[in-house]
């Protein structure tokens, strides 16, 4: 179906709903999990373990990163970032899962690729890091363009944009753009608008508000609102974890405005409520056949 994403572990979606992409930290600091599923004395032990549930809990896919992304956090050397997830990658794949790496850097997406990666989640897509197109193109994987302002340590140092739904979306078809001319098959391209990178509360609900724009390019949207900063302001809730009726609203909204896959962290619940969309969907589609 026009839409889907092929990888070479699998095409997604499986099933009628959403594609659901379980969030799988495997770093000391990460804004949502504090962390939980990085044990040094235990690696790669605690986190594939977590990967596991996340698989068991109905995920299609795992997303395993080794960098904070959060506003602020500083940057990890490639080799550690690789030492953390090459081995996660590895257990999860050869498990048969589908695999995700969560990355900026080419070192650690080759790495991951060579351990079984079938996704590169590229969140520094808006500006690739030399190497990075090109090593997602020799695996045949499937690459997600992910949109960022800057970089972690500044990005939310007052984002400003004259029109961030054009800006984010001429920089998403520049990164499409790059990655084909790279040789990254053109059914294997996601677009993620970066919800929470470089922006403001304000500009994160634009690009929620403009998702059906973003999805007319034909191209999987991929979403990620889980737990963030954002949902805590609206809904008045501080501690990341205690975000689920926030994430999971948003996560059905972006749904039905057009996301194919949604990145989160609260994988059967997600799952739960994507299957009532999906069965109210369904019900539509008879009602008007
Ligand atoms: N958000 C985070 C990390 N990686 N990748 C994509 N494609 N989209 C996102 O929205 C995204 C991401 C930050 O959240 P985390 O700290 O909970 O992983």
């Amino acid at each position: 179906m026009p839409g889907d994403l092929r990888t070479p572990a699998g095409d997604l979606p499986t099933s009628r709903r959403a594609v659901v992409m379980g969030v799988l930290n495997v770093t000391p600091d990460s804004f949502s999990d504090g962390g939980r599923a990085y044990d040094p004395a235990d690696h790669p032990g605690r986190a594939v373990a977590a990967g596991r549930a996340l698989l068991a809990a109905g995920a299609d896919l795992v997303d395993v990163g080794g960098e904070s992304t959060r506003p602020g956090a500083a940057p990890v050397e490639p080799d550690e970032e690789a030492a953390r997830v090459v081995p996660v990658v590895a257990a999860l794949a050869t498990g048969g899962a589908v695999v995700s790496v969560d990355t900026r850097h080419a070192a650690v997406a080759r790495a991951a690729l060579a351990a079984g990666a079938a996704v590169v989640n590229d969140v520094g897509a808006t500006d690739p890091e030399d190497g990075m197109l090109g090593a997602v193109a020799a695996a045949g994987a499937a690459y997600v363009a992910m949109h960022m302002r800057g970089e972690p340590r500044t990005m939310q140092d007052a984002p400003a944009y004259a029109d961030v739904v054009g800006e984010v979306e001429a920089a998403l078809l520049a990164a499409v753009a790059r990655a084909e001319a790279a040789g990254i098959a053109s059914d294997r391209i996601a677009i993620d608008p970066g919800i929470g990178f470089g922006k403001t509360l304000e500009q994160n609900l634009a690009l929620l508000a403009a998702l059906p724009r973003l999805a007319a390019h034909g191209r999987p949207v991929l979403v990620g609102t889980s737990r963030k900063s954002f949902l805590g302001r609206i809904t008045g809730v501080d501690a990341p974890d205690r975000r689920l009726a926030g994430s999971l609203s948003s996560a059905v909204l972006a749904v039905r405005d057009g996301a194919r896959i949604v990145r989160v962290h609260d994988v059967a619940d997600t799952v739960a409520a994507l299957r009532v969309q999906a069965a109210v969907d369904a019900a539509a589609e008879e009602g008007t056949a």
